[in-house]
């Protein structure tokens, strides 16, 4: 009883933490992608001893490794990147190119997607679906900026080189009480196929979903009426993919979709894209950066500070890298003066990249201005963040991930050198790179690498101009990297 009790506090505690770090959100902490626990949840799920399974239920989803088609082409591009570096001609892109199955929803482009409405006899609707059409692929209905609406949301992301469209279907009631759907894998992907077929009897054409032309539809989000149920159970809100291959619709398999309901507390409160902003992330093949599990591998995940933990402000430059809609500059040797604009409004960031001349794909520092502009309004406070990447592979998937990993794929790092987020806090303002903060070999957290060893890398003389909202450092990266050459955008000297 004793050890079950800490065990279970140890995956508590965190958990708690972040959830008081959500109180942040202008919606309420009811948004993740595996939608966390509530603390009313958690308190039951000690007292029934039934937490673990349930997190060995959320993990077993996946929503928090990135997909490998993703993966591979941030390789790609990283290797390119160093190659750039050392004035050596770029990579043949067939090389790269991952297998058609590996796949998703495009990340540029116009994109549509689909989601479909899904009602029961004994639980009406409440969202009038031009609502659910307005909010998702049109300019919402003029509040919750940055979230108003899913497309603009990612317009503004991607630098309008993401333009979301689609279709709405619904509501579709079935003819029995929610209680007759099978509550298995099976059962929700037949309830998902009823009501696909009704639309198809209808003449509607599914065909238009597979942006890729791969032969299946890329995303779907399905919503559902009804009361939510225990965390991680099939009554709540997640992201997956189609098992059934038997099934197809106007010639076309299904992909990936995300299940979550109409409203939390159903029949009351009014809808919000939130949700779909962060699954549309997933289905773009980002991961979440949150902490499943306080009980394994690293603590805190970003702390709350991103889209893909706590659905807080814009997608970060490490995402947005790996999406094709941002190439950083990159400093691999030497000391520059560096200005670069607000990442809410411009493709710009700096990687400081010691390791450019062995590891191209390792581990890096990523530096960019978050000025509280555009997807980024609802920060904390303007000035630099400072994210430590370890973006190794083991050739399929990262070596590191934000929840059982030896450490963590995405860090950010803490100028206030306070560690709050690693002990399972929040993100805060202290958090932000700003004039008179310095981060290098000798600051706390120190520049180091996970080995230990000093990168060399150094951020200082750091000045905000709050006319331009542009941020001004010097830079410095190790000793041991290679030239900088033909990166003249951001670096001025
Ligand atoms: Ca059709
Ligand atoms: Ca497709
Ligand atoms: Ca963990
Ligand atoms: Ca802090
Ligand atoms: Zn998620």
């Amino acid at each position: 009883m004793a050890s079950v009790s800490r065990v279970a506090s140890r995956i508590l505690v965190p958990f708690l933490v972040v959830l008081g770090a959500l109180l942040w959100l202008v919606l309420g902490a009811v948004a993740w992608a595996m939608q966390p626990p509530t603390t009313e949840q958690l308190a039951t799920y000690l007292d029934d001893a039934s937490l673990a399974a349930r997190a060995a239920e959320a993990r077993s989803y996946g929503n928090h490794l990135m997909r490998p088609e993703l993966l591979e082409r941030a390789r790609f591009k990283a290797e390119n990147l160093s190659r750039q570096n050392q004035g050596l001609a770029p990579l043949d892109p067939e090389v790269y190119t991952p297998p058609a199955a590996w796949r998703g929803m495009p990340t540029t482009g116009t994109v549509k997607v689909l989601a479909v409405c899904i009602a029961f006899a004994d639980k009406a609707p409440v969202t009038p679906v031009e609502t659910i059409r307005s909010k998702l692929y049109g300019a919402g209905t003029g509040s919750g900026f940055p979230y108003e609406s899913l497309s603009a949301y990612y317009e503004r992301a991607s630098y309008g080189k993401l333009h979301i469209e689609g279709e709405v279907l619904g509501w579709y009631t079935t003819s029995n009480a929610r209680s007759a759907v099978t509550e298995t894998t099976a059962g929700r992907e037949e309830l998902i196929e009823e009501a696909l077929d009704h639309y198809d009897a209808l003449g509607h054409d599914f065909s238009q979903y597979d942006n890729n032309g791969d032969g299946r539809i890329d995303y779907i989000l399905v919503y559902w009426t009804g009361e939510h149920g225990a965390w991680a159970s099939f009554w709540w809100g997640y992201q997956t993919s189609f098992w059934a291959t038997s099934y197809s619709v106007d010639g076309k398999r299904l992909g990936d979709y995300s299940w979550q309901w109409e409203l939390y507390s159903w029949p009351s409160g009014s809808y919000t894209p939130l949700v779909a902003i962060h699954e549309t992330g997933h289905a773009l093949g980002l991961p979440d950066y949150y902490d499943y599990d306080g009980n394994t591998g690293p603590d805190g995940g970003v702390g709350g500070l991103d889209m893909m933990d706590a659905n807080k402000g814009d997608h970060n430059a490490f995402s947005k890298f790996v999406l094709d809609w941002l190439t950083p500059a990159v400093l691999s040797r030497g000391r520059r003066a560096v200005s670069l604009a607000p990442s809410g409004e411009q493709p710009e960031a700096l990687i400081l990249f010691p390791q450019a001349d062995g590891q191209p794909f390792g581990e890096y520092f990523l530096v960019q201005n978050r000025w509280r502009v555009q997807n980024d309004t609802p920060l904390p406070t303007d000035g630099l963040t400072v994210w430590h990447v370890d973006a190794q592979t083991d050739g399929w998937d990262y070596l590191f991930d934000n929840s059982y990993a030896g450490h963590k794929l995405l860090r950010l790092m803490e100028a206030d050198g306070l560690e709050e987020i690693e002990a399972g806090g929040g993100a805060d303002a202290g958090d932000y790179y700003r004039a008179g903060s310095r981060f290098g070999p000798d600051t706390a957290p120190a520049s180091s690498g996970y080995d230990g060893a000093a990168s060399g890398v150094r951020i200082d003389d750091i000045s905000l101009d709050t006319v331009a909202t542009t941020i001004g450092f010097r830079a410095e990266a190790g000793p041991g990297g290679l030239p900088t050459a033909a990166l003249g955008l951001l670096l001025d000297e």
